[in-house]
């Protein structure tokens, strides 16, 4: 039983595209935000650098789960599954599979902006859990949640760190619309990258084989391909930095020349000088107490807290 709700058409993401692209390359220093990495390519360039050896928060963050499924099932009785940003399958099928063996779960609500990513995900989903309702909702986590469908009993899920892409007033106003969004009793399970040595921070957003950088640099294509841009990605460099003070990861595109870049589709002239940097994502890290006063702020109570045996990556259960 598989079925798609849509609160997002290619129009509202074109349109949100162009907002985006307009106000990042117009502002001063430039920036773009990371939700425009995920074409096809960049999906495939975000799952391979999930396999790097420098990048330990998908494996860690995997291990977690597959030693504590069964009693998040067990704390939760969870009836439905709402993940957030649900991206490749692998760690939800953990979650799946120990919420049906605790016999209580019903539905699977996996909510993503691409359709097609959805739907592939869904087809596969649907077959290898016939017995499940599967809604896939096309929406964008950071405007739909209210959209989302009523279950009994959901639990929510927003793993891989991605919370770390917002900054602290972002997360405020995320967590509170979320918080809104359930009704009392029901669950926020949360997947957090912790603040940890920069020698290991670094590297994880600046490998050797250099998938990273494509990535960074892939936005660049999608603002080419999209709005009739004219980058050139090899006349940027990928750079990550270790903000110390706000503890967040900043990724940038370094421009490595004088440059003028033309956006058709905006009637728009950027013009960039050599050694110009223009951030492209945020990824923040935390710690354990700062987190659960962020969430506390925004009405969820943390109820328990599993993490790796090197502190590296942490899972919340939280309660509205
Ligand atoms: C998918 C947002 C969790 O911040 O670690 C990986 C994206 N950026 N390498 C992260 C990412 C560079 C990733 N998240």
């Amino acid at each position: 039983m598989t079925s798609l709700e849509k609160h997002l058409d290619e129009r509202d993401l074109a349109r949100s595209l162009r907002a985006d692209v307009r106000d990042g390359l117009t502002a001063t220093p430039k920036r773009l935000p990371p939700k425009w990495f995920y074409d096809a390519r960049g999906s495939r360039l975000f799952e391979d650098i999930t396999r790097l050896p420098e990048y330990y928060p998908t494996r860690t963050e995997r291990a977690i789960l597959a030693s504590s499924a069964a009693e998040i099932a067990r704390l939760t009785d969870a009836k439905t599954l709402v993940e957030l940003g649900s991206g490749s399958s692998e760690k939800t099928r953990l979650l799946l599979d120990a919420m049906l063996r605790q016999g209580t779960l019903g539905s699977f609500v996996p909510l993503d902006v691409s359709e097609s990513a959805l739907r592939e995900a869904v087809d596969a989903l649907g077959v290898a859990y016939p017995g499940l309702a599967i809604t896939g909702v096309v929406g964008d986590m950071t405007r739909h949640l209210r959209q989302l469908p009523d279950g009994d009993n959901r639990v929510v899920a927003f793993l891989g760190g991605t919370i770390g892409n917002l900054v602290p007033s972002e997360r405020a106003a995320f967590l509170g619309d979320l918080r809104s969004a359930l009704h009392p009793g029901e669950w926020l399970l949360l997947g957090a990258d912790l603040v940890k040595d920069p020698g290991t921070l670094v590297p994880a957003y600046d490998d050797a084989a250099g998938v990273t950088a494509e990535f960074n640099k892939n936005v660049l294509r999608v603002i080419n391909r999209e709005l009739r841009a004219d980058f050139d990605p090899s006349a940027f460099e990928h750079v990550a930095v270790w903000d110390p003070e706000r503890e967040w990861i900043e990724m940038r595109l370094r421009s490595g020349r004088d440059q003028v870049v033309h956006v058709k589709d905006l009637d728009l002239d950027v013009a960039f000088a050599e050694g110009e940097e223009m951030r492209t994502e945020i990824s923040a890290k935390f710690r354990r107490a700062g987190l659960t006063a962020e969430l506390a702020a925004s009405g969820f109570a943390l109820r328990h807290w599993w993490s790796d045996p090197q502190d590296w990556f942490g899972l919340a259960l939280a309660q509205a």
